[in-house]
């Protein structure tokens, strides 16, 4: 794990550092063959300041069990869950065999290989298609070690209910960043480079209220609607000026769903792409932002170990917030 000097860090202003790099794009700033992206803030010094965090000795699971969303969402595939029986051999056991599992069918980081830029025709650091299609390049693997740190929760859901402004998760509407940053102020929350922003939003909330009948209904990708944050030019600058490693949700798509895939706008190329920054998705915040509002304190170790797979495109965060 390399050193950073944050402060040697090139402001959203100063971006692209290298001429043949798209705009707003960080190419080249973590090194011409960084795979890591953000996840680079994350540093050895930051995660012994984050271990400083743990304090009731409280552990909270943001991953939901594989198969929660009955279908899943964006017409994904069930996980087949089977148990291979050793009956056959006289013995007693059991192994697990998981059949056509995507890694993305419930809570997920998106990795760096999910989505490239259709304007650059590129992935982060300007990886191109066929590298993703016939190598390891830009898998998850590359965060494998690596996403340990500060998290920081903000309780946007909350701030907006409090304000006399509710959001209906289950409606396509956009938290802005002055939301975002009020919230933050609402808390007393301080966001230090190298935090893990984890925004809860209030969809899954709603989700899991929602009947069988309701979540059939609103799971395939032309039915859905899902709120989330803003995908501004803004909003980014502000997650990168502020030295944000990644940013989890508890909403589907991080912005609102649906967005446009065709949209060079849209929050997911600004970051998978141009900024190399996890996107988290369907994670489950609740009994987390539950502690943060008795104990008042919104900041909390992070542990995400992503699957070891070999360039993987996503991945479950097997994350757990230790306070
Ligand atoms: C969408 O926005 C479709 O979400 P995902 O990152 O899971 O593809």
């Amino acid at each position: 794990m390399a050193k950073i000097d944050f402060d040697k860090i090139p402001k959203f202003s100063q971006l692209p550092v290298r001429p043949d790099a798209p705009p707003d794009s960080n190419w080249g700033v973590f090194g011409d063959d960084d795979e890591v992206g953000c996840v680079n803030f994350l540093t050895e010094d930051g995660i012994v300041e984050a271990a400083k965090l743990v304090r009731k000795g409280k552990v909270f699971r943001l991953d939901t069990p594989l198969n929660y969303a009955n279908p899943p969402l964006f017409d994904r595939e069930p996980v087949k869950h089977t148990k291979k029986s050793f009956e056959s051999l006289g013995l007693l056991g059991f192994d697990d065999v998981l059949d056509q599992y995507n890694t993305q069918e419930g809570s997920q980081w998106d990795g760096l290989g999910h989505v490239g830029n259709l304007n650059a025709k590129a992935f982060y650091n300007g990886v191109t298609n066929d590298q993703i299609k016939q190598s390891a390049k830009l898998g998850i693997h590359n965060w494998a070690d690596r996403f340990v740190g500060r998290g920081v929760l903000v309780d946007a859901f909350r701030f907006r209910a409090d304000k006399g402004r509710p959001v209906n998760p289950l409606n396509d509407e956009r938290y802005s960043l002055d939301d975002l940053k009020q919230a933050l102020t609402a808390q007393s929350t301080e966001l230090k480079p190298g935090s893990i922003l984890l925004v809860r939003t209030g969809w899954m909330q709603a989700y899991l209220g929602a009947s069988p009948a309701q979540k059939r209904e609103m799971a395939p990708l032309n039915k859905l609607k899902a709120c989330g944050i803003d995908d501004s030019r803004e909003m980014v600058s502000w997650l990168w000026d502020s030295r944000i490693a990644a940013i989890g949700t508890d909403c589907p798509a991080v912005e609102p769903w649906p967005w446009d895939f065709r949209d060079n706008g849209a929050l997911h190329y600004r970051t998978l792409s141009l900024l190399g920054l996890p996107l988290g998705e369907q994670f489950n915040l609740e009994k987390l932002a539950a502690d943060c509002a008795g104990d008042k304190r919104y900041e909390f170790m992070l542990v995400s170990v992503p699957l070891h797979l070999v360039g993987g495109i996503a991945s479950p965060p097997n994350a757990v917030a230790i306070k």
